[in-house]
Formats: C-alpha cells, structure tokens, sequence
C-alpha cells in the first residue's frame, strides 16, 4: 500500500492558465510536498535532495514504481523544480495541454488533493474583495479596465463598504445613502469590466454596416458588397473602444421580404438589437430616413441609440428627414471620415463619467446584491453583515 495516500493538506494546483503557453506552473504545497515531489523527480545530476529556495532540473516520472509494466518506457516530463518554501514545491513543466495534467493527475494518484486556481486565489487572499479582484484582472482585456480593477485589489471597494457598514450600524442613514449611490452609479461599467459591451450595428440594407465594422474593427472582417441584403448572418467581434471592452455586432440589413433566409437573418438582427447595450442606427444620406429606421429607434430606445449618416463622401449635409431631435454623427467609411469622433461619441454613451483613480467600483453581481441588501438597510433593517467580515484564510505560507 502507498504510505503517501490519504495525508492531508497536501494540495497540487496549476498556477498558470489552461491556454497553451511555454511554460506551464504547477505547486504542491502542504506537508506530503517535498517526499511527494521526491518520489516522482529524478534529476538529471546529483542527488535528489531538494533544498529551500534551490532550483533543479531532472523530469517527473508519472509512474515512479514502473508497476505498470506498459509504462516502463514512459518518458516523464521535463521538469525545472524550485523548492520555494519549507512545504511548497514549484514544477516547471512544458506549457502545452498535457503535460502539467499528467503531472497533477499523478501526484493526485499519489495522494496530493487537487485544488483550482481561483481556491489558491482565495487562499492568499485578504479577503473576499481581493480574490475578486484578482481573478477579475486575470480576464482584464484592456489597460483601463486593470487600472480600475488593480484599484480595487488594493481595497478601495473594501473601504467604501466597510464605511458604508459603519454608517448603518450607527444609523447614519442619509450618510449610508449617499454612499451606496456613489457606487452605484459605477454598477453598470462595473460589470461591464470584464463583460464587453455589446454595440451593435444596424439599419436597412446597404446603408454600410459591414463596412463601417471593418473600418472600426481596421481589418476586413465581413463581406461589403453594393448588393442590398448581403449580410444574412449575425457577425460578433470583440475589440476595444477608448479602453472599454466592446462587442460589435455587424447585422442583417432590416427591410420586408418574402426571402426565408433573409427573413431569418432579419429576425436576428432585431432579436441582436434588443439585447444592445448601444445601437449604432445607420442612415444612408441619399435613402433618408425610413419606417426601418423609426421602429428600430422604438425598439432600442433613444437612450442608448446613437444616429450614424454613412457616405459622408458622397453628401456630408444631414438628411433632412431623421427627425431633427436625434444628434446625428457623419462618418465615410470610404474616405475614413468622422470615425474618431463616433468612437469618441461611443465611448462617452458607455461611460459618460469614468471613475478617477482609486474610485471604488463594483465590479460582481455578488457587489450589486451586497449594495441592494445595503439599501434595504437603510430603512433601518439588519445591519450587520458577517459575509464581509471573513479574515484571510491563508493556507501555508512561504518561508
Ligand atoms: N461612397 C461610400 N460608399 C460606401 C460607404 N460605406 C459603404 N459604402 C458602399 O455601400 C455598399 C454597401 O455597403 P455594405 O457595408 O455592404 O452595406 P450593409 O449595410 O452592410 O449592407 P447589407 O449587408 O446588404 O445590409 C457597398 O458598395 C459599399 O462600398 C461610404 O462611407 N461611402
Ligand atoms: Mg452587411
């Protein structure tokens, strides 16, 4: 029988993403690490002693008994090992998808409990906060959105709730009030940190949609054709506007048709816009205004519809008939006119006020509930709340 099996808090995680790189990181940490790590590893010099902070190189022999006579030949897998504490062993293996899981897979076999990444997170973590806000930056897309997630590692969220607690358990109420509006009001960019935003382009057909997200995009990624109804097909990319995360929709142009797959790739584009966070509406200064147009502004809404004029090249006077209320941005998508203004408009539309640094920001639908039961306190409810009073559940630290 194995005497390695069954000792506890001894724990194997892949430190580094799942996404094939070069180098993949793998730890065992806990008492059983060192004769864990000792048991698989031989070096390719020397003695198989592993001493603090000392770096070796050898390879892990998935099965080190050789009892599975199938395996005798097994070549193991290359393995750089730093010994970085008295109970905590660091594998260097190849970064591929396999290797790092043979390694976990047999040192499980052999005893190790496997945790995730996102429970070594919470580990060394202070608190609920920052383990959010780490595995948060882990996804961060954009520089702007890791400055705003790094703020709230280093506890600016965790301060305007502690304070916000505090002012309920003194029933200072309005003071509480006023509090959670100020994170509130950051809710929706919040969420939409790590969540793209979803712009999508729509209008009639021909007006320049597809052409308009090639030139966002700046490459060709739909078909452009002088044909009417040339998109059938939903067609996402993800990119970036002034550092925001954006999802831009390019959708089939919306007109009546007797088509079955147009008639499909319409529904679509309505179905799209109803999901929008912005609609980017699409006018052709030749064609005007339509009935299209007026019932995809009902649907999306004026709040969150921002009114393009294509062709800037061929006419650069607004038509006369979108109704004159509406703000109306001219763009070329030949001629690559009006496009940093639009994107400025667009990103304005998302974040009309972007947080200044070290602004709290809810960031997770756990932050928004934590601000809803907030709220309901401040009619004098509970106000204590144990959730956020959990203190740092470090496992072992490194010596
Ligand atoms: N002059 C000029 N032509 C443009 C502009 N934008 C698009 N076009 C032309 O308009 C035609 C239609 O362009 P698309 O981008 O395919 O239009 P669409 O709205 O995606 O059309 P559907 O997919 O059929 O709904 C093509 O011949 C484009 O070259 C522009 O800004 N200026
Ligand atoms: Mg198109």
């Amino acid at each position: 029988m194995d005497d390695t099996k069954h000792v506890p808090h001894t724990l194997v995680t892949r430190l580094t993403s799942t996404v094939p790189a070069a180098i993949a990181v793998v730890e065992v940490d806990g008492p059983m690490a060192v004769s864990l790590v000792q048991k698989h590893w031989r070096p390719n010099f020397g003695s198989s002693e592993l001493k603090v902070d000392q770096i070796r190189y050898g390879v892990f022999r998935i099965d080190p008994e050789g009892s599975d006579h199938r395996n005798v030949d097994e070549p193991g897998e290359s393995i750089v090992v730093h010994r970085s504490g008295e109970e905590c062993v660091e594998l260097h293996c190849h970064g591929g998808a396999i290797a790092a899981e043979r390694i976990i897979h047999a040192l499980v076999h052999h005893g190790a409990a496997r945790r995730s990444s996102s429970e070594w997170i919470t580990s060394r973590s202070e608190d609920d906060f920052q383990a959010e806000a780490t595995m948060a930056l882990l996804q961060a897309t954009t520089l702007r959105t890791t400055m705003i997630l790094m703020d709230q590692w280093r506890g600016a969220l965790r301060a305007a709730v502690r304070s916000i607690e505090e002012h309920l358990h003194h029933q200072r109420f309005v003071e509480a009030k006023t509090a959670i509006a100020a994170l509130e009001q950051y809710s929706e960019l919040g969420l939409h940190l790590l969540q793209p935003w979803k712009v999508v382009l729509c209008g009639p057909p021909n007006v320049g949609k597809s052409s308009l997200l090639n030139r966002l995009l700046g490459y060709t990624r739909a078909i452009v054709h002088e044909q009417a109804g040339t998109t059938r097909d939903i067609l996402a990319e993800s990119t970036s506007i002034d550092g925001w995360p954006v999802a831009l929709v390019d959708s089939a142009g919306i007109r009546p048709t007797n088509d079955q797959v147009e008639h499909q790739g319409i529904q679509r584009a309505v179905q799209a816009i109803q999901g929008a966070d912005r609609v980017l509406l699409l006018v052709d200064p030749v064609q005007g205004w339509c009935r299209e147009h007026a019932e995809i502004l009902e649907q999306a809404g004026e709040a969150k519809t921002l009114v393009v004029q294509t062709k800037a090249d061929i006419s650069d006077r607004r038509a006369s008939s979108v109704p004159s209320h509406l703000p109306v941005t001219l763009v070329s998508n030949t001629q690559k006119i009006g496009l940093d203004l639009l994107l400025e408009r667009v990103s304005r539309s998302l974040v009309p006020a972007p947080p200044s640094q070290g602004t709290p920001v809810p960031f997770c639908s756990r932050h928004l509930q934590l601000l809803d039961h907030f709220s309901c306190s401040t009619n004098g409810g509970n106000t204590r709340f144990p959730l956020f009073r959990r203190e740092s559940t470090k496992l072992h630290r490194r010596t």
